[in-house]
């Protein structure tokens, strides 16, 4: 199987990314993680790009706050798909990093997930993944069937609750 990418501006960004890696880890999806600034380190970002694809990789996930250009820099330096997610900051509370990273101009795209997405950003990933994988595209039908009958579950026990109240 084809691996996933992950590219965090900041180790600073790890709780968001570890989001993502506990989904990956979940599905059983090889990836590889690394810290690699578009600012303070911006050769080793734009070579692990670069040798994305002939290094095994399906798509990269680009993890960054503040004025979050790296899921753009790294989309710039290769034809894979790149998924960014924008990371809370300090002062806009991510919509500094919402806007860097979903505003990409045309002809570079980046797949955009919510603020402190790292979750759906690795299920974007999977699905990408599972378009040539029918295993893995189980392992995610099956995950969706858990999590909507743990939902209908609360609502079952809802209800009980409310009708003793
Ligand atoms: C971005 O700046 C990083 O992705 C991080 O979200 C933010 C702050 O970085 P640190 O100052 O915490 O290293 O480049």
């Amino acid at each position: 199987m084809k691996k996933i990418g992950i590219v965090m501006g900041s180790k600073s960004d790890l709780p968001v990314v570890q989001k993502a890696i506990d989904v990956l880890n979940e599905l059983e999806i090889p990836f590889e993680a690394h810290i690699y600034s578009a600012h303070r380190t911006p050769e080793e970002a734009a070579a692990f790009a670069r040798a994305a694809r002939q290094n095994g990789f399906a798509c990269v996930i680009a993890f960054a706050g503040m004025a979050a250009h790296l899921a753009g820099a790294i989309a710039a330096n290769t034809t894979l798909p790149v998924i960014g997610v924008p990371c809370k900051g300090p002062v806009f509370d991510g919509m500094d990093a919402l806007l860097s990273t979903v505003q990409m101009p045309s002809g570079i795209p980046v797949a955009t997930v919510a603020v402190n997405g790292g979750a759906n950003a690795a299920l974007l990933a999977a699905e990408i993944l599972s378009v040539g994988d029918p295993e893995l595209a189980c392992r995610l039908r099956k995950k969706r069937e858990a999590a909507a009958a743990a939902i209908l579950e609360q609502d079952a026990q809802l209800m009980t609750e409310l009708s003793h109240s």
